[in-house]
């Protein structure tokens, strides 16, 4: 097996931002100049390859994230075109996990919006370095600098502009590349401007020097001695910089134009991270709990992290894999390291949004799609099994919203049973519970988009007609103090008997943390093999709520001691055990509920604002800030999403329809004193 492209000849990027940034136009427009298409599809006219989806072309949004192939330069491009709609914020997560480089699309009429600083910390978290594109400069109102100045602030980043646009709106002539040192003139240039943008060009590029001496010694010498710096130079700084983190070179053009899309592709190559320019990811040895250095070549044991799943209902399971070392061939065995359990891969694609091309072998750096593997879910690792490496798996957020749903026919509850199924193994950020008390089937997901998408699959894919209760909030509840719990089940009663006894730590973890499970018996109190029961004891409680019924989150249990019967004891023993401890446990740690704060951002013509501000005050909102400009202003608030309900209408009555909002889960809070007594009396449950 031998490579198509060298390693360094590999760029892995996700195209990530605000909704209508125009990821997907962009996307279009490179595929179409690398020659994947020929036709440019087209959002607007439901033509969009990469938004394959029914329900994306109808809905002009993206919905689901997709994976494609181009190669430019010489070099192999894989992309992943992300949606924008906070709803589907799991898809960003998912992606961004596996990608060295991101591609940040900013709309140059709104500049930094609220989801675009949420997708810029997502990939904060992962390291993945970026470069920005200023999109729509076709646009009545795109303003290049403002939006520089807006990633400087919002993101906290040193923006450098590698290029300045060359006019604006319909003059919008060109591109000026301070790197290349020259100019970029579309057809029908105008005379005037090009003059004007010499001095520009000199200008600006100085300035660009400048700031690379600052930050790197390779062009502080030179710089330093006068000498001149050839674009080359710059180049390598740049990517330096880079990769490294420490700046996010800025482009500008306009997508549905065709206007800049090959220097993005140039830039791409010559900045963004190949396998090789990423730190390997953390990894430890499954077995031992050692960490391993698992480096991006293919001579190294074969590794690779399982980060989408979806269901195919004529194919079957398709799981994408991003290989990060070793090679391996269509059918192999291989372990899951997650589970502990060997799996043999079937065949192997490299997707082209949902066009399937068919391969004989991954290899590292790859990002490849499997059809075989039954037991494998996302967050999941696959490798050699004499290197039973173990990466971290992928956090998602807590879904906010839930909703009861039952079939319009009762005949179709098991097809709806295994169509919801189905989708929750798809969609991490989808959740089923069956509420025994009531009956009834409770789905939870991000937000009421999220929701009304799936239940419309629900209808689509597996022809089962759903009937849909309100949505309501998805409340949490966490413990605040420490305590220490024990829990015995023992029965002795003839035949054999049960023993299993734990004494458990509980204590609260920082918000947003999800659940932990540490092991500290060292002395053999319980043996290994009960420990795994242990746990699924505790997740089962956590799960069925503690005073009021809804799930408990941020929380760390740690075991530390325990005693056992050489005879009696079995995984139900312990199982039980560990289930009365933790009751117990939550009901003393004095748990509180916790409510999902969503961070809204709207924007408005003046004339609007105390009214509106008026509305959020009634809805138990926290104003950050108040941002003018012109004849507008921004808020930025905090406000319940209890409180959101009908939230979108009222602004939209207020302003005459001219405000716009957006809205985002921003982290889950204490709910007020007085409210949750309503709602414990409400949901409390006798135990
Ligand atoms: N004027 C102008 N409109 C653009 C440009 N790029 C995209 N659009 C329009 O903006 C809208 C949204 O474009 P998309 O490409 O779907 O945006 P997206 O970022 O993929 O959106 P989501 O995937 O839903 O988050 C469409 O109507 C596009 O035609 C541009 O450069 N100029
Ligand atoms: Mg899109």
């Amino acid at each position: 097996m031998s490579r198509t492209f060298p390693l360094e000849k590999i760029r892995n990027i996700g195209i990530i931002a605000h909704i209508d940034a125009g990821k997907t136009t962009a996307t279009e427009m490179i595929l179409h100049h690398t020659r994947r298409t020929y036709k440019v599809g087209s959002v607007d006219e439901g033509t969009a390859v990469m938004d394959w989806m029914e329900q994306e072309r109808e809905r002009g949004i993206t919905i689901t994230s997709a994976a494609t192939t181009c190669h430019w330069r010489e070099h192999c491009i894989n992309i992943i075109d992300t949606p924008g709609h906070v709803d589907f914020t799991a898809e960003v997560e998912r992606s961004l996990r596996v990608l060295d480089g991101g591609v940040v699309i900013f709309d140059g009429v709104a500049g930094v919006e609220a989801q675009s600083e949420a997708v810029w910390r997502q990939a904060d978290k992962y390291g993945v370095a970026r470069i920005c594109f200023i999109n729509k400069m076709d646009r009545i109102g795109a303003d290049f600098h403002h939006t520089v100045t807006m990633i400087n602030e919002r993101l906290r980043i040193k923006a450098l502009p590698i290029q300045l646009p060359l006019g604006s709106e319909k003059l919008f002539r060109g591109i000026i590349d301070l790197v290349e040192n020259k100019i970029i003139a579309f057809p029908d240039p105008n005379p005037a401007l090009i003059e004007e943008s010499e001095t520009l060009l000199a200008k600006h590029r100085q300035a660009l020097i400048e700031n690379l001496a600052e930050l790197d010694e390779q062009i502080m010498l030179p710089y330093l001695s006068g000498q001149d710096i050839a674009a080359s130079q710059i180049k390598a700084a740049i990517r330096r910089l880079t990769i490294s983190n420490r700046i996010v070179p800025v482009l500008c053009g306009s997508a549905l134009k065709d206007r800049g899309i090959q220097p993005l592709l140039d830039a791409i190559v010559d900045y963004l991270p190949s396998p090789l320019d990423s730190p390997p990811p953390s990894a430890t040895n499954s077995k031992s709990g050692k960490e391993i250095l698992c480096l991006a070549s293919d001579d190294e044991p074969f590794s690779a992290l399982a980060f989408k799943t979806v269901s195919d209902l004529f194919m079957g399971r398709l799981v994408y894999l991003r290989v990060y070392s070793g090679m391996v061939k269509a059918g192999a065995q291989v372990l899951n390291s997650t589970t502990g359990k060997k799996e043999r891969l079937g065949k192997l694609y490299v997707m082209h949004a949902d066009h399937r091309e068919e391969v004989d072998h991954a290899e590292t750096g790859s990002i490849v799609a499997n059809l075989g593997l039954k037991m494998t879910s996302t967050g999941d690792t696959l490798c050699e099994p004499t290197r039973p490496v173990l990466f971290e798996t992928i956090r998602f957020a807590e879904p906010v919203l839930s909703m009861a749903v039952e079939p319009k026919s009762k005949a179709d509850q098991d097809k709806l049973d295994n169509a919801l199924a189905k989708l929750a193994v798809e969609d991490p950020t989808f959740k089923i519970y069956h509420d025994k008390e009531t009956g009834q089937t409770l789905v939870s997901g991000m937000g009421e988009l999220h929701l009304e998408v799936l239940m419309e699959r629900v209808f689509r894919e597996y022809s089962v007609k759903v009937n849909a209760g309100k949505p309501q909030v998805a409340y949490k509840e966490t413990i605040t103090l420490p305590v220490e719990s024990e829990g015995r089940f023992v029965r002795q009663s003839g035949g054999k008997g049960q023993y299993g006894h734990v004494w458990l730590r509980i204590e609260p973890g920082e918000r947003g943390s999800g659940f932990e499970f540490r092991d500290q018996i060292r002395s053999g109190a319980i043996p290994k093999e009960f420990i795994p029961s242990v746990e699924t004891g505790v997740k089962t409680v956590l799960q069925s709520g503690g005073l009021t019924g809804y799930p408990v989150i941020d929380v760390k249990v740690t075991l530390y001691d325990g005693s056992f019967h050489e005879v009696d004891s079995s995984d139900v023993a312990f199982r039980m055990a560990a289930f009365m401890a933790m009751r117990d446990g939550i009901d003393k740690a004095e748990p509180i509920i916790l409510e999902p704060i969503m961070e809204v951002e709207i924007t408005t013509p003046n004339q609007f604002l105390g009214d509106i501000i008026g509305d959020l005050n009634s809805r138990r909102a926290h104003i950050e800030s108040i941002e003018s400009r012109d004849e507008s202003s921004a808020v930025r608030c905090l406000v319940p999403l209890a409180e959101t309900f009908g939230f979108a209408g009222d602004l939209r009555s207020r302003s005459q329809g001219r405000a716009s909002y957006t809205m985002h889960f921003h982290r889950y809070e204490q709910l007020p004193q007085d409210l949750a007594k309503q709602i414990a009396a409400r949901m409390g449950r006798s135990r």
